[in-house]
């Protein structure tokens, strides 16, 4: 906790004075306390002869034993230590400093660093977690290479892991034993990885296109070996897909990953020891849905490829983050539509942009994909740096073409292979490959905010005018936007559904401009922005007969989903309104009603793109459409309008349940998952039928269920309907795995989101329940998290009890993990887009969080929501 926080600029940045070759680490761990040795080979940074003799080290609650230069300890004169570090004066230009500080690990409970989490220690260095660990100039442009000996009690730590190979290992008296490792690459010390502890393993082994062996590990607690193969075979596919698709093979003879239960967030890339939350490593039909195997799958790939987009060639400073990460998700959604439904896959990451990240980009916390500045950097690692981020490097390669854009990356890599580069040097390097002209394109990486981008057409004499124009509103801190370079597809369809033009893609460089298309023997349906070409909102009134058109016959289905999603939404803003004015419900639209009416009639192929294409706009999304969220409108409106659809539909809905009902024999796969979706989706929507058949048949899906999926599925159609069958499977559920936390979680998150009763009082009692645990982050994110965002009127509720138990978890939070603790104030700060009572009731919890002495994390949110 300090004063004032220290704001970091973009434009301040400067190399370092001093460069570090080669660090040498020594890790002595005991009871209580660690002593960390570390013997850097130092060297005056080239570049820079003649500035400042001054060198600066960052450290944080560290406590240092010694400080040395060329074994000579450094005078007290010579040194300045102070609570983020220090200053030493007076250095030669090439030297040896030596560092030796303790730390306790134990009560480390920030997750950054070297903490505990249950039996094992484990690091986070990223963002500047290093300097936790020691002093030393915790920045990503300073690389090294590093030797790491690691020496522990031989019974309760045998296992002892760090980056690179491992060189030497044996006993150390007194039953201690020690391990020493080597890292060949030179790296960044945010990605220096240590784990101890008492661990089982899965192997295995992976062969590169060049014949290299790589031993591959994962380890987990004992027991819970038999729910990581799944991660295993996703870490095989994702090593063989970067060399089919990039060409990047392996660069180590060994790759471990560890999984941990006590996890900021979902998995850390450090060279050749990836560390992961074990959300993101553990999937077992038993205990985990399709979609957490999904993920498990993206994540393991994702961390995989930072090898290369993030390992290889770094950031040179944090402002630079999506440098790796909007790249490394780009690659990571590359391999997911390659392993799965490729418009549902699509569909997904469109959703997570327009739920999620536009709404960041509406809002207090509103920030370039490259921020000009920051307090705390941990609260940049967004959906904007990492989603927004990746959308960018689509647009390239949409316009580059895939094949030109990946022979770009290559290029990239090569060039800076083993460097800590900028986004500037990326998109110079996709210009020199591609011959893109990306001058304005770059106004991406600087400005906030989502673009709208207003499309009209104009028929007549055989040729189509459309008209596009853009505008984007200002954001904190900049208020005027530039012209963005928009790419839009566009594709003309007749009434018969067949093609006329083919999908192009048009770039929008200008504010307004029109483009023409000649020829036309009758006026076409138009489709565009297919695929969500760029991260802009949309605004196009189409008539509904066009867009039960486009959901019939587009060719892409993502273009038919959004077709679907729009009318819904037509219906979705009615409701809402009426709700506003009192008025009686409107009956549901036509277009809608047909499109719904032909989609159960005549379904796609794919599964999963029909449970889409069923389901109605998320609450946020239709809270978007709206300049203020009527919380209890928008609820009233999604129920309102699902249950028309299940009452008119009852008898299809019905039927297609049945023709997917659970059959037995669990498998992962696009198909069978894609089952699962329609069976949960129609089963959801009888459930608002509330009849006594549709309980006792979810009740039945749970009892009968083999796999999490089907569980799931029977207990969120059961969420809303109070009584006996709800009340017996949550029981069985919360008995059969009380001793499984993931699952627990799962939970946990069901009881947050059961919205009668007092919730709030519920809320209250499980954070004080034995199967809670505040100090491990994915139980804070199911109950609080999934309070806030499961049960929105629980959370919203007049009586500001929801508010305020979120403002008590903040300030609870924040004494011990800050970067949780902000990550929960963010879901408060937004409050200007709420309708009264709302608003004032968010803004009013805000601001007692606040009045606290906070962290600089939480400090940074507040202010910017207040602001
Ligand atoms: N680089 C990781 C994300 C990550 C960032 C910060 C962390 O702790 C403060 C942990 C992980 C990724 O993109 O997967
Ligand atoms: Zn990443």
């Amino acid at each position: 906790m300090t004063g004032t926080p220290q704001r970091k600029y973009r434009s301040d940045y400067q190399a370092s004075i001093y460069l570090i070759d080669r660090v040498s680490l020594d890790f002595d761990i005991r009871d209580g306390s660690t002593r960390v040795t570390a013997r850097h080979s130092v060297r005056r940074n080239p570049q820079l002869i003649g500035t400042g003799g001054r060198w600066w080290l960052d450290g944080r609650d560290l406590r240092l034993v010694s400080i040395a230069v060329d074994d000579e300890p450094v005078a007290d004169g010579a040194l300045e230590v102070s609570e983020t570090g220090l200053w030493l004066n007076g250095l030669p230009d090439r030297f040896t400093l030596t560092v030796v500080t303790e730390i306790d690990p134990d009560r480390n409970l920030s997750l950054e660093g070297l903490y505990r989490s249950d039996d094992m220690l484990c690091t986070q260095c990223e963002a500047t977690g290093f300097s936790r660990i020691t002093y030393f100039p915790d920045r990503p442009d300073v690389m090294s290479r590093y030797t790491t000996r690691v020496e522990a009690d031989a019974e309760r730590y045998p296992v002892l892991l760090s980056n690179g190979n491992c060189i030497e290992s044996g006993a150390a008296g007194e039953g201690r034993h020690y391990a020493v490792y080597e890292d060949p690459f030179a790296k960044p010390c945010y990605l220096f990885a240590l784990v101890a502890g008492d661990l089982g393993v899965i192997r295995d082994t992976f062969t590169t296109t060049s014949g290299r062996e790589v031993a591959l590990a994962l380890y987990t607690e004992h027991g819970n070996e038999d729910q990581c193969h799944h991660a295993m075979a996703s870490l095989k596919d994702a090593m063989a897909w970067d060399e089919a698709t990039y060409g990047l093979e392996y660069d180590l003879d060994s790759f471990v990953i560890v999984a941990v239960g006590s996890f900021n967030m979902g998995a850390m890339e450090n060279k050749s020891l990836n560390i992961f939350n074990t959300a993101c490593i553990f999937a077992h039909q038993d205990t985990a849905t399709d979609s957490d195997f999904a993920r498990v799958r993206d994540v393991v790939a994702h961390e995989y490829f930072h090898n290369y987009t993030g390992n290889r060639v770094t950031c040179r400073d944090w402002f630079q983050l999506s440098l790796k990460e909007g790249l490394t998700v780009y690659r990571e959604h590359q391999f997911a539509i390659d392993h799965g439904s490729p418009g549902v896959t699509r569909i997904e990451q469109v959703r997570m942009i327009r739920d999620v990240q536009f709404p960041e980009d509406a809002g207090p916390r509103a920030h370039p994909v490259r921020p000009e500045s920051y307090v705390e950097m941990n609260n940049f690692y967004t959906i904007t740096v990492y989603e927004k981020g990746a959308e960018l490097i689509r647009m390239m390669a949409q316009m580059a073409g895939r094949e030109a854009f990946t022979k770009a990356v290559k290029h990239y890599l090569d060039k800076h292979d083993g460097q800590a580069v900028t986004i500037e040097d990326f998109v110079l390097a996709i210009e020199e490959s591609t011959g893109l002209d990306l001058a304005q394109f770059r106004h991406w990486y600087a400005f906030a905010g989502t673009p709208r981008l207003r499309v009209s057409s104009r028929f007549a004499d055989g040729r189509l005018s459309l008209e596009l124009a853009q505008a984007t509103p200002a954001t904190p801190g900049q208020e005027n936007k530039p012209n963005f370079d928009i790419p839009v597809s566009v594709a003309l369809f007749d009434d018969a559904g067949q093609v006329v033009r083919a999908p192009e893609i048009v770039r929008l460089i200008e504010q307004r401009e029109t483009f023409v298309f000649d020829g036309l023997a009758a006026e076409p349906t138009v489709s565009v922005l297919r695929g969500l070409t760029a991260p802009v909102r949309l605004e196009f009134d189409q008539p509904d007969d066009a867009l039960v058109r486009l959901m019939a016959h587009d060719s892409d289905p993502v273009s038919r989903w959004d077709a679907a999603q729009s009318l819904y939404m037509a219906t979705l803003k009615a409701a809402v309104t009426a709700h506003q004015n009192d008025e009686p419900m409107p009956a549901l639209g036509e277009g809608m009603m047909t499109a719904v009416a032909a989609l159960l009639a005549d379904p796609p192929d794919d599964r999963a793109l029909l449970a889409e294409m069923l389901t109605v706009p998320s609450a946020t999304q239709i809270g978007e459409a709206f300049d203020a969220i009527d919380v209890a409108a928008v609820e009233a409106a999604r129920r309102y309008v699902k249950r028309e659809i299940a009452a008119r539909f009852e008898a299809e809905l019905e039927r297609l349940a049945d023709a997917h009902a659970p059959s037995g024999g669990y498998v992962f796969d696009q198909v069978a998952a894609g089952r699962r979706r329609v069976f949960a989706t129609a089963l959801d929507y009888l459930a608002c039928l509330d009849t006594p058949a549709i309980r006792k048949r979810a009740q039945a899906v749970y009892d009968a269920a083999d796999n999490m999926t089907d569980r799931m599925a029977a207990l969120n159609a059961l969420q809303d309907l109070p009584g006996e069958e709800r009340e017996a499977t949550r029981a069985d559920f919360a008995e059969r795995f009380a001793d499984q936390p993931l699952v627990m979680d799962k939970w946990l998150r069901l009881q947050a989101a059961t919205e009668d009763g007092d919730t709030a009082a519920r809320v209250r009692d499980l954070l004080a329940d034995d199967r809670f645990d505040f100090t491990n982050p994915n139980r804070v994110r199911a109950l609080v998290g999934g309070f806030v965002r499961g049960n929105p009127l629980g959370f919203h509720r007049a009586d500001r009890a929801g508010y305020a138990l979120v403002a008590d978890e903040i300030l609870r939070l924040d004494a011990i993990n800050p970067q949780l603790a902000a990550a929960l104030a963010g879901l408060l700060a937004p409050w200007r887009r709420y309708a009264e009572p709302y608003a004032g009731g968010m803004r009013e919890a805000l601001a007692r969080v606040g009045e606290a002495d906070l962290s600089d994390n939480t400090r940074e949110i507040v202010d910017a929501g207040l602001g």
